[in-house]
C-alpha cells in the first residue's frame, strides 16, 4: 500500500481550483506554492534560492533544482525522494539542499478533496484513483492509460461515509459522557460505603473493648469462686437442682394443660345436654299420662333448681392460660441458672447469708466477695486453679470477643479493598469505571476471541473446547499508532491510544505466558475490530469503544481525507 504520509490534505473549500498552466500555475503545483511560479521569465528553486532557470525549464522533463521543485509535474525529480541515493553531483554540492520542496504531483480532484501524489507515480500508467480521482496525474497517457475523472462518484460516497461517521462521533461522544456519568455514580457509591466502613469500624472497635472488658471482668470474678463444677463439666448440686425443678414443672404444666381441655371439653357437652333437657321440659305435652316422662321432667326441674357451684371465672381461666405458658414467658430462665457460674453451688445453698434479711444480706454478700477478689489480686488468697477447665460464662465472653473480633477484620478488609479500588486507574475521567466487566467479543479464524474490560481476554475455538486466558488485565497505558482508517472509521489512525495491557494468561508450550495488548479507539459501540497473533501467544486487539472518545485527538471530526 502506498504510504500516506505525503499525502497532504487540504482544506478543499478555501482552494481555488487551478490545474496545469491554467491560472498562472505549472501543472502539478499546489495552490500554497503557486507564488514560487509567478515569474513569466524565470524560475527560482524553492529551497536554493541561488539557482535561477529559465521559465521553458520548469516541467521539461528534466530535473534541475536540487529540491525537484523546476519539476512539480513530471517525475523526472522523483529519485530525490528520501529513500532514493542521492547523485553524485548533489553529494559533493556541500551546503545543498536536495529535500524535495513539494509534497508531490497536485490533483485537483474537484468534485472530491484535492491532494498530492508521489512523483514516482506521475506518468506511470496505473490510475491512483485512491489519491487522485481525476486521473490527472496520467496526463501524458503513457502506453495509452487514460484515466477517467471519478471525483462525482467517490467525492459523493465519502461525503455520505463522512456524515454517517460524523453522526456516530456525536453518538459516541454522548455516549461517553453517559459512561463517564455512571462512573461518577459508581465511584460515589464506593466513597459512601468507605465512610460507611469507617463509622462501622469504629463500632465495632468499640464492641471488642466491651467485650474484652467483659470477659476481664468474668475471669476476675472466676478466680473468686469457692466452689467450681469439676473440668469435665459435671452439674453441682445446684444444677441437679435446677434440672429436676425445670423437669417438674414441664410435667405439671403437660398434666395442667391436659386437665383443662378435659373440663372444657366436658363443659361445653354439659351445657348442651342442659339445653336438651330444658327444650324438653318446655315442650313435652303434660296431658300424656306417661310416668317415665313425667318422673324425669321432675328429676330435671330438681336438677335445674340445685346450686351449680361457682359459674365459671375468667379471670380464673386467664390465670390457668398463663400458667400453661412457657416458663421463659412466665419470667423463669432456666437456662440463667444452669449456666450462671457466678454463684457457686455451696454459696447458694449453705452461704448463711441466705438466713438473713433480703436487703442486708445483698449488702453483706457484695462485700465479702469484694474483699475476696480484693485479696485474690494483692495475692494474699490464692485464686481458683484455672487447671480445673473453663467455666462456660468465661467461654462464651471468650467467644464473644473472637467473633467481634473476626467481624472487625473483616470490616477492615472491605474497607481497605474500596480504598484500594478509588486509587486504580480508571483512565480520563475515571470512565473505565463504568466498563469493568462487559464483555465483547467476534469470530477470526478458528477461535471466537473475548474482551471483559478490565479483567481478561480469552481464545475460545469455534468447535468447542477448552477456553484458553490470553491474559489479565494489568493497567492502562498510552501507545503511539500510526494506522489506516477505513471508510467505515473501524481503525486506530493515527496518534496516541489509550491501550489496556493483558499479561499472565495461560503457559504457551515452548513459549510464554499468553498476553494481549488492547488498543482502543472511538467508536458508537463497543466491539472487536481486529485480533492478532503479533508473535507466538502474544496477541494484539484493536477495540473501538466510546470511552475514548475525545481523548488525545480521538473522536475529533476525521481529517479531511486520508484515502479517498
Ligand atoms: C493455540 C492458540 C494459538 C497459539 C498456539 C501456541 O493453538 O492459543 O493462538 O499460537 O496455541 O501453541
Amino acid at each position: 500500500m502506498r504510504t500516506l504520509a505525503v499525502l497532504l490534505c487540504l482544506n478543499c473549500a478555501a482552494i481555488p481550483y487551478v490545474v496545469g498552466s491554467e491560472g498562472g500555475r505549472p501543472r502539478g503545483v499546489g495552490p500554497e506554492f503557486a507564488k514560487f511560479y509567478k515569474d513569466a521569465t524565470s524560475f527560482t528553486c524553492i529551497s536554493n534560492p541561488s539557482i535561477s532557470l529559465s521559465i521553458s525549464q520548469v516541467n521539461d522533463d528534466y530535473c534541475d533544482c536540487p529540491d525537484g521543485s523546476d519539476e512539480p509535474g513530471t517525475s523526472a525529480c522523483s529519485y530525490l525522494s528520501p529513500l532514493s541515493p542521492h547523485t553524485l553531483a548533489h553529494q559533493s554540492n556541500a551546503g545543498v539542499n536536495t529535500t524535495l520542496a513539494l509534497p508531490g504531483f497536485y490533483c485537483k480532484n474537484k468534485g472530491h478533496v484535492p491532494s498530492y501524489v508521489p512523483f514516482e507515480h506521475v506518468n506511470d500508467g496505473v490510475c491512483d484513483y485512491d489519491v487522485c480521482c481525476d486521473g490527472s496525474e496520467e496526463w501524458d497517457h503513457v502506453g495509452g492509460t487514460k484515466c477517467e475523472d471519478k471525483c462525482q462518484a467517490l467525492g459523493k460516497e465519502w461525503r455520505k461515509q463522512g456524515e454517517a461517521r460524523q453522526k456516530s462521533l456525536g453518538n459516541a461522544g454522548r455516549k461517553r459522557k453517559e459512561l463517564v456519568a455512571e462512573a461518577g455514580r459508581l465511584r460515589k457509591q464506593v466513597e459512601d460505603r468507605i465512610q460507611s466502613l469507617g463509622t462501622e469500624i469504629e463500632g465495632g472497635e468499640l464492641k471488642v473493648r466491651q467485650l474484652e472488658s467483659e470477659l476481664t471482668e468474668i475471669e476476675r470474678k472466676e478466680k473468686g469462686k469457692v466452689v467450681r463444677a469439676s473440668a469435665d463439666k459435671e452439674m453441682g448440686k445446684m444444677g441437679v437442682l435446677v434440672g429436676l425443678a425445670k423437669q417438674r414443672t414441664e410435667e405439671l404444666r403437660n398434666a395442667l394443660t391436659r386437665v383443662k381441655s378435659e373440663r372444657d371439653s366436658s363443659r361445653s357437652r354439659l351445657q348442651e345436654l342442659e339445653g336438651i333437657l330444658s327444650t324438653f321440659k318446655e315442650e313435652y305435652n303434660p296431658n300424656f299420662n306417661d310416668e317415665g316422662v313425667k318422673r324425669a321432667v321432675r328429676a330435671w326441674e330438681d336438677y335445674a333448681a340445685r346450686d351449680k357451684g361457682p359459674e365459671p371465672d375468667a379471670a380464673h381461666d386467664r390465670d390457668l392460660d398463663a400458667f400453661t405458658k412457657s416458663d421463659k414467658e412466665n419470667g423463669l430462665d432456666w437456662e440463667e441458672y444452669e449456666s450462671d457460674d457466678e454463684e457457686s453451688d455451696t454459696e447458694v445453698l449453705y452461704a448463711f447469708e441466705a438466713y438473713l434479711p433480703s436487703s442486708l444480706r445483698t449488702w453483706l454478700d457484695q462485700k465479702l466477695r469484694d474483699l475476696r477478689l480484693w485479696m485474690i489480686d494483692s495475692g494474699i488468697l490464692a485464686g481458683t486453679a484455672p487447671s480445673t477447665g473453663e467455666s462456660k460464662g468465661v467461654t462464651d465472653a471468650k467467644n464473644r470477643v473472637s467473633s467481634a473480633k473476626k467481624d472487625l477484620d473483616g470490616l477492615h478488609k472491605s474497607h481497605r479493598e474500596h480504598q484500594e479500588d478509588l486509587e486504580k486507574d480508571f483512565g480520563l475521567d475515571d470512565v473505565f469505571r463504568a466498563m469493568k466487566g462487559q464483555c465483547v467479543s467476534t469470530d477470526s479464524g478458528e477461535y471466537t476471541y473475548e474482551l471483559c474490560f478490565l479483567d481478561k481476554t480469552t481464545q475460545m475455538p469455534k468447535k468447542g473446547g477448552a477456553h484458553t486466558n490470553m491474559g489479565n488485565f494489568v493497567r492502562l497505558e498510552t501507545i503511539v499508532v500510526d494506522e489506516d482508517v477505513p471508510p467505515n472509521g473501524k481503525g486506530l489512525g493515527s496518534g496516541e491510544r489509550v491501550a489496556m495491557k493483558h499479561e499472565n494468561g495461560q503457559h504457551c508450550w515452548n513459549g510464554p505466558n499468553r498476553s494481549t495488548m488492547v488498543v482502543l479507539a472511538c467508536a458508537e459501540e463497543n466491539e472487536i475490530w481486529k485480533i492478532m497473533e503479533e508473535e507466538k501467544c502474544v496477541y494484539r486487539m484493536e477495540v473501538g469503544t466510546p470511552a475514548v472518545c475525545g481523548i488525545g485527538g480521538e473522536g475529533k471530526p476525521a481529517p479531511a481525507k486520508d484515502e479517498l
